[in-house]
């Protein structure tokens, strides 16, 4: 397949509320650079994001970031489960929405739809979460979003009220 021999952008959506949200997505991203058959090509600058979905803990960190890889999706996703676990997060008792140390999510994989169990790509909520569109948009705006246009398109569609970048010192939690 030529997307295997070629490789694709992917883009990451990186989010922390527990611990050291700052450091905690810094040492990701480092782990993203890192990562066997990929480069990563872009950072988003970091947000404060107010929670969604599960409105009663901390605001979130977030940021994006974007890669182009040789790795299967199903091989990426797996290196961002096992990043999140180097990280200390913990599947489990935690609650749907609900607070974490690190959370990385396959946004989007080279404009391709993918639905099998545990991947699901375009991300099935990033069309209505301005904490990931707020991010991708500043890294890969004209990236296809199949179903939505582009990145800045989808991004033109909802209310990005309250998600900022964090001020100051660059990393400083
Ligand atoms: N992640 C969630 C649930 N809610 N809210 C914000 N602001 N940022 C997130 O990364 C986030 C969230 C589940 O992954
Ligand atoms: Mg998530
Ligand atoms: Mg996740």
């Amino acid at each position: 397949m030529t997307a295997a021999l070629d490789g694709v952008r992917a883009c990451i959506g990186l989010g922390a509320n527990l611990g050291q949200p700052t450091l905690a997505l810094r040492h990701a991203a480092d782990a993203l650079a890192a990562l066997p058959e990929t480069h990563l090509l872009a950072l988003s600058r970091f947000y404060r994001t107010p929670a969604w979905g599960r409105v009663d803990q901390p605001d979130f960190i977030n940021a994006a970031a974007l890669v182009h890889t040789r790795l299967a999706p199903e091989v990426l996703l797996e290196s961002l489960l096992r990043i999140e676990r180097e990280a200390g997060r913990e599947r489990g008792p935690e609650s749907r929405w609900g607070p974490r140390v690190l959370d990385l999510d396959l946004l989007l994989y080279g404009g391709q739809v993918i639905d099998r169990p545990g991947l699901r790509v375009p991300h099935p909520h990033l069309h209505e979460r301005a904490f990931a569109l707020v991010p991708l948009a500043e890294v890969a705006a004209a990236e296809p979003f199949p179903g939505h246009g582009t990145v800045a398109e989808a991004l033109r569609a909802i209310d990005g009220t309250g998600v900022e970048p964090v001020q100051g010192v660059a990393g400083m939690d």
